[in-house]
């Protein structure tokens, strides 16, 4: 009844906006900062009861909106893994959003921890809740009204992590239920330790005949991971040249720069010049920090690019983890996992190396968790967010070899690698911070440029466009989003119009971020590309 009491009480302070229906999508819920203190409140109350739930162990709640404008606002809960919310909350999460009062908020908390045999009110065990922001100034009011949430239940505390990144909250979730060192100076400290260790274990004889490969000069999107890799320069600094743009106040978060538009774009971000940055190696992160791309400037006074997207970072990692384990001489079980958005010649590329590839339905969720099956799991979206996964089982045995003489030096330091990208690559989510530097030390081991690895294989023209329709869902897709399902007589028509292009390959499907449906093309020619896309959205419509 306490419980019952507080409850009631604190929510009447957090009343829901009028006329709009939230829902937790692919990436929580997101909207206009403005309309969102309720929406952050009520996940508070969600995070401390999957606290409960899980016997007490830390959840995390990350206030960012990524790479959408600086107005927009969001939140996402991290499960005890570190990874995403439990799919199986996301119904509860969309009911108490969308409450209209305190008195049915209440109800479908209560109901819902009768029946998730969550103990409330009295309860010994207790919650925790790690809380994190990006730099939006709508933020610091967010979080508080986050930790108002939290606080509503009995036995629940926040921690107020700060200004983070969003993987470095996910991995403090991580690393504090595993009994690890989990502040921000140990995942600093992972980082440039397993850095440095992968750029010791250069061969000699690598080393000898590589040149220099200069400077790499990152746009920060304006964020928060600016800050955060001024942190690592400065501890990497006499291995590694960085340039650091888009920092801090020097523009408006997201606004021209960034991974997403860069990726989405294909053009330079605010900053930087056709005249002064011609081929040198340029990297942009998104807003929170999760998602990187690689890029270089083509040609002298104008901003055109030559995209290295996600697609080739997971084509470097599996090249780079592929070869490490021809040294171990040893079956180990790795799987490559990618979305319907990969771009078909790094598909191709990816299986004549000798790689099994699979393919899940867009959106972290599932990347991760088909990754997850494997000794090695290694998942990227074309957008550039992903990671690679070890498994705890390949670890110990990478451990054996690493500490067994008679294994011979090669393979020993084979195995150091694999360990050292184990402890680089954030085990809980993708990690641009992370990523960025694996990207770093692979080129340096392999000593080569950034127009080398973009020479692994050619993208195929593709094209992307969106199409407003009057209802997104009545577009029903299957096989990780490849083919459609309703309406009836869609995908016929589909295929009938991508068998006239040579490598023609088309699919359709609802967005989970905006209201739309996506209609993606990819062809032998950028023209058919184009044409393809276009007859593909007539017909949608
Ligand atoms: C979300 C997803 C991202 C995906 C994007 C697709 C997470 C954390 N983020 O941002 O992975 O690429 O949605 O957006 O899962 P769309 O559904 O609008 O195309
Ligand atoms: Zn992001």
């Amino acid at each position: 009844e306490e419980q019952r009491s507080i409850l009631l009480q604190s929510s009447s302070r957090f009343p829901p906006p009028k006329g709009t229906k939230l829902s937790y999508g692919t990436a929580g819920f997101r909207a206009d900062a403005s309309i969102l203190q309720s929406t952050v409140f009520r996940i508070g109350i969600l995070a401390a009861l999957r606290s409960l739930k899980t016997g007490g162990a830390v959840i995390g709640l990350m206030i960012t909106a990524s790479h959408n404008k600086v107005s927009d606002n969001g939140i996402k809960v991290a499960d005890p893994s570190g990874g995403m919310l439990t799919q199986d909350w996301e119904p509860f999460a969309d009911s108490i959003a969308n409450a209209p009062d305190p008195e049915s908020l209440v109800k479908l908390i209560t109901d819902f921890a009768k029946k998730e045999n969550i103990p409330l009110d009295g309860a010994k065990a207790a919650a925790t809740v790690l809380l994190g922001r990006d730099t939006r100034p709508s933020g610091e009011s967010l979080l508080e009204a986050a930790n108002k949430g939290i606080c509503c239940v009995v036995g629940a505390v926040a921690i107020d992590m700060g200004i983070v990144t969003t993987p470095e909250l996910h991995w403090m979730v991580r690393a504090r239920n595993k009994g690890l060192k989990a502040t921000e100076l140990h995942y600093f400290d992972q980082l440039s330790t397993s850095f440095r260790c992968l750029i010791d274990l250069i061969p000699e004889k690598s080393r000898d005949n590589h040149h220099p490969i200069g400077k790499l000069v990152v746009d920060c999107s304006n964020g928060v991971g600016g800050e955060k890799l001024q942190v690592l320069k400065e501890k990497l600094n006499a291995f590694l040249h960085l340039e650091i743009r888009n920092s801090g106040n020097s523009g408006i978060l997201n606004e021209g720069v960034g991974a997403d538009y860069v990726q989405k774009e294909k053009v330079a971000p605010q900053g930087f010049f056709g005249h002064s940055d011609v081929g040198i190696r340029c990297a942009s992160l998104d807003g929170d920090a999760d998602r990187f791309v690689y890029f270089t400037l083509t040609s002298n006074g104008d901003n055109k690019i030559n995209l290295v997207d996600g697609d080739k970072i997971l084509s470097l990692f599996a090249l780079f983890i592929k070869q490490q384990l021809s040294i171990l001489n040893e079956d180990v079980g790795v799987g490559v996992v990618q979305t319907a958005y990969a771009n078909g010649a790094s598909t191709k590329y990816l299986n004549d190396l000798g790689l099994k590839v699979v393919f899940t339905p867009t959106g972290v969720k599932y990347l991760h968790g088909k990754a997850e099956e494997y000794d090695i799991g290694i998942y990227f979206e074309a957008n550039g967010h992903g990671t690679v996964l070890f498994s705890d089982h390949l670890l110990s045995w990478l451990d054996g070899i690493k500490n067994e003489p008679c294994s011979g030096l090669e393979k020993q330091n084979a195995a150091k690698r694999l360990l050292a990208v184990a402890n680089l690559m954030n085990q809980a989510v993708g990690d641009a911070l992370s990523g960025l530097l694996l990207v770093e030390a692979i080129l340096q081991h392999m000593g080569w440029s950034v127009d080398k690895w973009n020479e692994l294989y050619h993208d195929l023209p593709s094209r992307q466009l969106k199409v407003k329709v009057a209802d997104r869902s009545a577009v029903v897709t299957t096989n990780a989003e490849t083919s459609v399902e309703k309406p009836p007589g869609l995908q016929e028509a589909i295929t009938a119009l991508t068998a006239k292009y040579p490598q023609g390959r088309c699919f359709v499907r609802p967005s989970g971020t905006e209201d739309v449906v996506r209609v993606y093309a990819e062809a032998k020619t950028q023209e058919e590309a184009d044409e393809l896309a276009d007859s593909v959205a007539k017909i949608v419509q």
